[in-house]
């Protein structure tokens, strides 16, 4: 069943111009309005230095405009050549939010190196499995102690701040490749996620897939240059970097960058009138809605909600104290953004709404894809959404059979189709999502795969079996569990600290449980839907 994607376009529009790269749109946009303010810092992002990169500096607080942002882009993406980076070189890129982050960042893309953004919050487990797969030719990280984790045996790394400096001059100014050369098809980002396999991997998006990705929520939000947006979500993941920061620059508009989420500061923004739009996860509209304080929010022009579902209830609620309901929308790191509630009519609690302008959608079969016989979510009259369009990834990096397994022939004999692992049903062109054929958790609008966890906690000697599981949880959607099976007595302390020195903050159990044995199929597999309680 292919579900109706030209809903959020004006009536007779068939399709949206995106430009051919993201950096192309961008720059145009600045071209045109070199004065209008883009972005800023508020005033809670410390450490900035009041923000200076490759020789343009602002203080906290203030407006970098589109010509300065220009400006800065370019300098950082000459620092980068004159440092003796080439197109295709990768470059991790793990900070908090700033204005100079994005410049280095922007900067890279300029030059057409590969930005691979990794959380903040990764271990030197998590950051030596990234430098092991894109083999990085330098870093962007606030902590230089960081870096040491991405080095290579006997490979060099050359490791900056966001600011660039320390960035050495190996070529004249004029040396390497032109900026603003990359084609389309080049990749421009590699967002790590995780599989069932455990290891993550990394999604490689082109420029011409951030190009679409960014250019259809544009036109589908009615984003104008008039709107700023309350930037509180973290930057190295593709909500708060590809909608929030992408889509404000190429919609010309502004935004004010927050080192965090604080319910209280996005209540004083809205109702000062400093922001016109809130981008959130669920645990975000969860805390916004238990301040007491919803109201505030009536003030703006439009808050979206994604990287998790967004409970009916909290949805309904949130719109009676607001009188402005949340846009619920659906994407992920392959593919951005796939599917949206409508700025104009009715946004459907419950629902992720219709296809974006230019993706294509379609629920595969009508069976139970669950992994168990008669225990998978059970799908009646829908299927595994399936997607394709300009903004789907073209695969994992250098991980062909994996790529292989993410897609599916088109029965037509048409382009094949990303599966994304989701199940779905449509309920009057809404699309409304109903379980995972995977074991994914979704804790605080981060991904985290129970076998990831689940072979990190195998490791220690006071494990004889381990499964993980998600949790419900009001506020954070769900919550990481560890189902233990001890081999010498229960320690949850060591298996805290365990977890800790290896894994990130939110994948991290909650809550161990100790128990006599696992379940187990007729095969031997652990089924993990028959663990809780
Ligand atoms: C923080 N903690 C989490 C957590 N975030 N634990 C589980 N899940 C999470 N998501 C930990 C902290 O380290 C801390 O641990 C404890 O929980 C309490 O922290 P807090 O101060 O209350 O949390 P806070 O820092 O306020 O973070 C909550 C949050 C954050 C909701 C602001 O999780 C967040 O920014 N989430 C956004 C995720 C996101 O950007 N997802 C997009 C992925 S892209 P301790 O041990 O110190 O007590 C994607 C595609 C798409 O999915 O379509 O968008």
């Amino acid at each position: 069943m292919l579900l109706p994607s030209t809903r959020h376009l004006d009536a007779g529009a068939t399709g949206v111009p995106a430009p051919a790269t993201l950096v192309d749109g961008i720059v145009g946009r600045w071209a045109d309005r070199p004065g209008a303010p883009a972005l800023r810092d508020a005033a809670d992002v410390a450490g900035s230095g009041g923000g200076s990169v490759a020789g343009h500096r602002h203080a906290t607080g203030t407006w970098w405009t589109g010509g300065e942002l220009d400006a800065a882009t370019r300098a950082a993406g000459r620092a980068w050549r004159a440092a003796g980076l080439d197109p295709g070189d990768r470059v991790v890129w793990s900070t908090r939010s700033s204005v100079v982050a994005l410049v280095a960042h922007l900067g890279a893309l300029r030059a057409g190196l590969v930005v691979v953004p990794v959380s903040t919050g990764a271990t030197g487990r998590e950051l030596a499995h990234v430098a092991a797969t894109v083999r990085p030719a330098a870093a962007v990280v606030e902590d230089p102690a960081r870096a040491g984790a991405l080095e290579r045996p006997g490979v060099p790394l050359l490791a900056c701040g966001p600011d660039l400096a320390g960035l050495p001059r190996r070529r004249g100014p004029g040396d390497g490749t032109p900026l603003d050369r990359a084609a389309p098809g080049d990749p421009a980002l590699v967002l790590f996620t995780s599989g069932t396999t455990g290891a993550p991997k990394g999604a490689v998006l082109s420029h011409a897939n951030l190009a679409a990705g960014t250019a259809s929520i544009v036109a589908a939000w009615r984003w104008e240059p008039t709107d700023r947006l309350l930037h509180t979500l973290p930057v190295f993941h593709a909500h708060g970097l590809a909608v929030g920061v992408y889509g404000t620059l190429l919609a010309g508009a502004s935004a004010t960058l927050h080192s965090g989420f604080d319910a209280g500061s996005v209540l004083d923004a809205a109702r000062a009138g400093e922001g016109t739009m809130f981008f959130g996860v669920p645990t975000m509209y969860h805390r916004l809605e238990a301040s007491g304080r919803a109201s505030d929010l009536g003030r703006l022009r439009l808050c979206v909600s994604g990287s998790a579902p967004l409970a009916a209830a909290l949805h309904r609620s949130l719109a009676a104290h607001s009188g402005n309901p949340v846009l619920e929308r659906y994407g992920m790191s392959e593919t951005l953004m796939l599917v949206s509630n409508p700025v104009d009519g009715e946004r459907r609690a419950g629902t992720v709404g219709f296809p974006l302008p230019g993706v294509e959608v379609r629920l595969a079969g009508g069976e139970d894809t669950g992994d168990e016989p008669g225990a998978g979510p059970a799908v009646v009259d829908g299927g595994e959404v399936l997607v394709r369009g300009p903004n789907v990834f073209a695969g994992y990096f250098e991980r062909p059979a994996a790529t292989a397994e993410a897609f599916e022939p088109d029965p037509d004999g048409g382009a094949p189709w990303f599966r994304t692992g989701d199940l779905g049903v449509e309920d009057g062109g809404y699309l409304v999502l109903r379980g995972r054929r995977t074991d994914l958790i979704i804790s605080g609008g981060y991904n985290v795969y129970p076998a990831e966890v689940e072979d990190v906690l195998a490791t220690h000697p006071s494990v004889a079996e381990v499964a993980v599981t998600g949790e419900p949880s009001d506020e954070w959607g769900e919550t990481v569990v560890a189902w233990i099976v001890a081999a010498d007595g229960p320690d949850e302390g060591a298996l805290a600290e365990h977890a800790a020195a290896r894994l990130a903050p939110y994948k991290r159990p909650r809550r161990y449980r100790f128990v006599d044995a696992l379940p187990r199929n007729a095969m031997g597999k652990v089924v993990r839907s028959r663990l809780g309680g």
